[in-house]
C-alpha cells in the first residue's frame, strides 16, 4: 500500500515536471485541437470582408430585361454618362469592401472587348468601341482600396457552340483573359441558371446541359487556382468550390448556419441553406441580394429601393448569421448609379456604424466557471479584449460552459454578437443568452426568427430582441461538438428602427375575384368592362412548384372571344420569387385569363398575390 503510494507520488512528480517544461514553464494548457474542417487562409480574409457589392449591368439595362435572350444588339450598349468612379464611390460609402461585376451575364455580351466574341463592347457605339468596363472598375476599385471580382456566366445564350464542347473553351478562353488582365480577383461568380432556351448564334430553341459533367469545372478550377491563387470560387453548390450560395436571392441565410457541406454527393436546398453539421469540407454561405427587387435596373423599380430598415434585417440575417453580404446595385442606362440607391446605401453604413458604435460589454465585470487549464491564457476576459486571435476556451473534455457579465450600473441593450475562433473549426450548436432585469433572470430570444432559439455561432452571431436594462448577462452554452472556442461576445442598444417603406414598398393587392379556369390558367373577373393595360404576378415565395416561369394573358367582354395580348418568360423567376410586371396596349376586358405556358414544377400554377393595371 504504502508503495503504491510512493510510485504514484513519484508519478505526479514527473508528470508535472514534464507538463511544466511542455507548458513553456507556466501553468497554461495547450490550444484546443481544431475541430473537423477548418476555413483556408482566404476563406478566413473573405468572411472578414463582411460586405461586399454586386454591380449588374450589361445590354439587359438598355432593354429593361432580367434575362437577355442573346440576340439584343450591341448597338444598345451607349451609356451617355458611364462613371465607375461614382459606382465605386457609392458601394464604398455603403461599407462594401469589394465589387464583383457582370463581366458576362447569360445573354453572352462581354463587358470587356474580348478577343474570343465580336459580341462585347468593342462592337459597341461607347467610346467608338474603344472601351473596356472591367478595366475601368478594376483600375477605379483598386484606387480606392476596393477589392474586385467578377460574375461571367457560364450560361451564354448567344453563343452558338452553346451546348457542345467547343464553348466550354470559349469559356475557360474568356476566364483566363479576365483572370490574367485584369490584376488580382478575390471571387469569381458561376451563375448556376441555366433557363434552356435562347438565341445561340441564330439557332433560336432549347439546349439542356448536363450540369455535372458539361462545364468540366475540375480543370477549370484548376486553371483559377494556378491563374489567381488566392481568389475564391463561387458556386450554387452544384460543384464544391470555395463558397455556396444560400439557396435564395431574398437575403437572408438559415439562423443555424453551419459552414460546411461534403466534398461529394448531392446538396440540396436545405444544406445550402442551414449549411450540413458535421461536413466534410468548410464551405461557407454568401448571402446575395439586390438593394432593388431586380438584379438589373428597371425605372418601373426607383419607388421599391429597400428600405433601412429592410437593409437592417438582411444585414442581421447574413452578416448576422454566420455569412457574408453580396448587396447588388444595379447601374441606370445613362451609365451611373440610381441616387435613391447612393443614398439608401449611405443610410444603411451609418445606421451599422450607430449600431455597433459602443459594445456595452467592455464595462462589464467578466467570469466564468470553467475555463481551459490553470492559467489566463483562455479565461473569460478574452472575449471582451478587442482581440481576434485570443479566446476563452474550456478543457477538452467539457462542451458547455457559462460566462457572465457583472455590471456596477445597469445597461439598456437589445443586440447581443457573439464569435467563435473559426480557425480552429465551428463547434456551438446551440447557446442560451439571459439577462438579470429587476433581480430575476430573463432569456433573450431571438426576435428574427420563429421559435425564437440560439443555435449555431461561427464567424459572427448577432442577435435581435427588444430592448432591456440588466445589471448582469449570462451566456451559456449548452451543447457544443468540441470544447467552447470564444473569442468575442458583445453588447449593442440600437436606435430604433420604423420601416420607412413598410415592406420595401411591396403592397398587397385589393381584393379581386380570382380563380382557376384549369390548374394552369387562373382568371380575373371584374364584373363590368374597363380600360386595362397589365397584369402583375407575385409568385409563390416558399416553393417553386407552380410557379410561372412562360405565360401568356388573354382578355375578353364576354367570355366567348379571347385576345392574346401578350406572353413571354419571366426571367428568374425561381431564385428571386418578385412581383413581375407584364404591360400591354390598352384594351377593353371585363375578365383577363392569365396561362402558365410552362411551370418550374407541379401541374397546378400558383401565387401570392395577382394585379390587374388599369388605365
Ligand atoms: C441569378 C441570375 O439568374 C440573376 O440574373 C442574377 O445574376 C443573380 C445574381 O443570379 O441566378
Amino acid at each position: 500500500m504504502r508503495i503504491k503510494s510512493i510510485l504514484i507520488g513519484l508519478a505526479y512528480v514527473f508528470a508535472a515536471s514534464v507538463c511544466s517544461l511542455a507548458c513553456s514553464s507556466s501553468n497554461e494548457a495547450h490550444p484546443p485541437a481544431p475541430y473537423g474542417p477548418v476555413p483556408s487562409e482566404n476563406q478566413l480574409k473573405w468572411q472578414d470582408m463582411e460586405m461586399y457589392a454586386f454591380i449588374h449591368y450589361s445590354l439587359n439595362t438598355y432593354t429593361d430585361q432580367e434575362w437577355g435572350f442573346g440576340k439584343e444588339a450591341t448597338q444598345l450598349f451607349n451609356p451617355s454618362d458611364l462613371d465607375v468612379k461614382q459606382w465605386v464611390k457609392v458601394c464604398k460609402d455603403a461599407g462594401m469592401k469589394g465589387i464583383i461585376f457582370t463581366a458576362k451575364h447569360h445573354c453572352g455580351f462581354c463587358m470587356w472587348p474580348s478577343e474570343f466574341t465580336e459580341y462585347s463592347v468593342k462592337n459597341s457605339p461607347w467610346k467608338d468601341g474603344k472601351g473596356d468596363v472591367v478595366k475601368e472598375l478594376a483600375e477605379a476599385c483598386r484606387e480606392e482600396g476596393l477589392k474586385y471580382a467578377l460574375y461571367l456566366s457560364p450560361w451564354d445564350r448567344n453563343h452558338p457552340e452553346y451546348g457542345n464542347p467547343e464553348y466550354v473553351t470559349y469559356f475557360r478562353n474568356q476566364l483566363r483573359e479576365l483572370l490574367t488582365n485584369y490584376g488580382d480577383v478575390f471571387e469569381v461568380w458561376f451563375d448556376g441558371a441555366n433557363g434552356g432556351d435562347g438565341w445561340y448564334g441564330g439557332a433560336n430553341e432549347t439546349r439542356q446541359i448536363d450540369r455535372t459533367t458539361y462545364y468540366q469545372w475540375p480543370e477549370t478550377y484548376a486553371m483559377i487556382r494556378e491563374l489567381q491563387p488566392e481568389c475564391l470560387i463561387w458556386n450554387d453548390g452544384s460543384d464544391r468550390g470555395d463558397l455556396r450560395w444560400v439557396g435564395t436571392e431574398g437575403g437572408e441565410v438559415g439562423a443555424t448556419n453551419w459552414s460546411q457541406l461534403n466534398k461529394d454527393g448531392e446538396v440540396d436546398w436545405g444544406m445550402l441553406h442551414f449549411g450540413l453539421e458535421g461536413g466534410d469540407s468548410w464551405v461557407p454561405g454568401e448571402t446575395n441580394t439586390s438593394i432593388r427587387p431586380g438584379w438589373f435596373y428597371h425605372t418601373t423599380e426607383d419607388e421599391n429601393v429597400k428600405s433601412l430598415s429592410k437593409l437592417m434585417d438582411t444585414y442581421y440575417k447574413s452578416v448576422g448569421r454566420n455569412s457574408t453580404l453580396l448587396l447588388n446595385f444595379p447601374v441606370m442606362p445613362n451609365g451611373r448609379i440610381h441616387p435613391t440607391d447612393s443614398l439608401r446605401g449611405v443610410a444603411f453604413k451609418r445606421m451599422i456604424d450607430e449600431v455597433f458604435k459602443e459594445d456595452l460589454a467592455k464595462g462589464a465585470e467578466v467570469s466564468s466557471y470553467s475555463k481551459r487549464g490553470k492559467g489566463k491564457k483562455y479565461s473569460a476576459d478574452k472575449v471582451i479584449d478587442g482581440e481576434k486571435d485570443t479566446y476563452w476556451a474550456t478543457d477538452d473534455s467539457v462542451t458547455s460552459g457559462q460566462i457572465t457579465f457583472s455590471f456596477k450600473d445597469p445597461v439598456t441593450f437589445n443586440r447581443f454578437l457573439a464569435e467563435e475562433y473559426i480557425p480552429l473549426g465551428q463547434r456551438i450548436r446551440e447557446w442560451k443568452l439571459e439577462a438579470h432585469v429587476d433581480g430575476r433572470w430573463v432569456e433573450l430570444k431571438d426576435a428574427l426568427t420563429d421559435d425564437g432559439r440560439l443555435t449555431t455561432i461561427g464567424h459572427r452571431r448577432i442577435v435581435c430582441f427588444p430592448t432591456v436594462t440588466a445589471d448582469s448577462v449570462r451566456f451559456s452554452v449548452i451543447d457544443s461538438k468540441a470544447c467552447p472556442v470564444i473569442s468575442r461576445l458583445s453588447m449593442y442598444n440600437a436606435p430604433e428602427l420604423n420601416a420607412d417603406i413598410p415592406d420595401s414598398g411591396e403592397k398587397r393587392s385589393s381584393q379581386l375575384r380570382i380563380f382557376y379556369m384549369h390548374p394552369k390558367a387562373m382568371a380575373v373577373d371584374f364584373g363590368k368592362t374597363k380600360k386595362v393595360k397589365g397584369i402583375r404576378y407575385l409568385p409563390p415565395s416558399l416553393r417553386d412548384d407552380g410557379t410561372v416561369t412562360h405565360y401568356s394573358v388573354y382578355t375578353t367582354t364576354d367570355w366567348t372571344n379571347w385576345k392574346k395580348v401578350a406572353s413571354g418568360e419571366f426571367s428568374n423567376i425561381v431564385n428571386n420569387p418578385i412581383w413581375q410586371t407584364v404591360n400591354f396596349d390598352a384594351t377593353d376586358a371585363s375578365v383577363i385569363r392569365f396561362e402558365a405556358d410552362r411551370l418550374s414544377g407541379g401541374e397546378h400554377m400558383a401565387y401570392s398575390d395577382f394585379e390587374v393595371l388599369y388605365e
